[in-house]
């Protein structure tokens, strides 16, 4: 039994080398970006058991991504390629640590080719959690399709669901974005937006707002939302907090954060913990990420999460 599935893009990533507008760079890394997947691996560092799937494009970039998120340990048994669409592509421009554009090649990629056909409601209902994102139902139609019919099997099981909006509007308009990613929350028992996300989807401003607004209809959700370098806070019906965030290191990449926290809240959530624990455990694993130039190098293992909860120095630099 695995206890985390999602499903999702990732696309090849190309990271500059040079902080410099995009035209001017000649030399790029290639790594991988995807949010489902940055959880997936975010899990499985924290040893936990995790399943990803997605439809891949049958080409060297498809290859080379089902290569990477199999080789960190997360379960890609239910991934299929496609030869009708190429994989899609993300070039990253720096201009500086912080201020970062991205640029997507990925309309019509092999990913927004998947269906309800692609899900396998045993593998779905196997899981303690299902772990979606608001970026899957912005792809494609089928896409959509996909994300409102696993929710169906997640229910259908009593698997819960965790759902991170992930607002991405060069992908979709911002009215299509709302009343969809409103409509997956709706149906969703943990809540993880950023703070900017809430506002977007409820109109309010302030956390226990948004919380509240979100909660509305089904009180017994949970709201945690990402407050960035000052930390997270809840609300569940027990109750809401603030939970102070860890300072970071110097900020070399802050994309891949959110998806750090959420791997982070996702796993004290699988270890039973306190809400308060867990939003520490996220804190503590976004405050780690941003120090690694990529989306899922700097994603932690348990014993580095462990020291900084601890309070000790995390670094993952080599000690000489
Ligand atoms: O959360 C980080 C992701 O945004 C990144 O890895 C790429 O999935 C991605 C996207 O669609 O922007």
């Amino acid at each position: 039994q695995l206890d985390v599935v999602t499903f999702g893009e990732t696309m090849v990533l190309l990271n500059p080398e040079e902080m410099l507008p995009l035209e001017y760079v000649h030399r790029f890394q290639k790594q991988i970006g995807g949010a489902e997947s940055n959880v997936a691996i975010g899990l499985c560092r924290l040893g936990h058991s995790v399943g990803w799937f997605s439809r891949l494009g049958d080409d060297p970039f498809g290859r080379f991504v089902l290569r990477f998120i199999r080789g960190e340990g997360v379960d890609t048994s239910r991934c299929s390629f496609t030869d009708q669409a190429p994989h899609s592509l993300l070039f990253k421009e720096k201009l500086s640590p912080t201020n970062i554009n991205v640029y997507y090649y990925r309309k019509q990629g092999a990913t927004s080719l998947l269906t309800p056909d692609d899900l396998d409601e045993e593998y779905i209902a196997g899981a303690k959690l299902l772990h979606l994102t608001g970026i899957t139902p912005a792809l494609s139609a089928s896409c959509r399709e996909t994300v409102f019919a696993a929710i169906e099997m997640a229910k259908c099981h009593g698997v819960k669901i965790v759902f991170d909006p992930n607002l991405r509007l060069k992908l979709w308009s911002e009215q299509e974005a709302k009343t969809t990613l409103l409509a997956i929350a709706e149906q969703a028992d943990y809540i993880l937006p950023g703070l900017d996300e809430g506002q977007f989807l409820t109109g309010e401003q302030m956390p226990e707002k948004v919380a509240a607004a979100l909660r509305q209809k089904d009180p017994m959700k949970t709201v945690i939302i990402k407050l960035g370098s000052k930390g997270s806070f809840y609300q569940d019906q027990t109750g809401s907090n603030y939970v102070s965030g860890f300072p970071a290191p110097q900020v070399v990449d802050p994309i891949g954060a959110g998806d750090g926290f959420a791997a982070g809240v996702i796993s004290g959530i699988l270890r039973g913990e306190s809400w308060e624990q867990a939003l520490r455990r996220g804190n503590a694993v976004g405050a780690i990420v941003v120090g690694a130039n990529g989306d899922v190098e700097g994603l932690p293992t348990e014993s580095v999460v462990e020291q900084m909860l601890r309070g000790e120095h995390a670094t993952q630099d080599v000690k000489r």
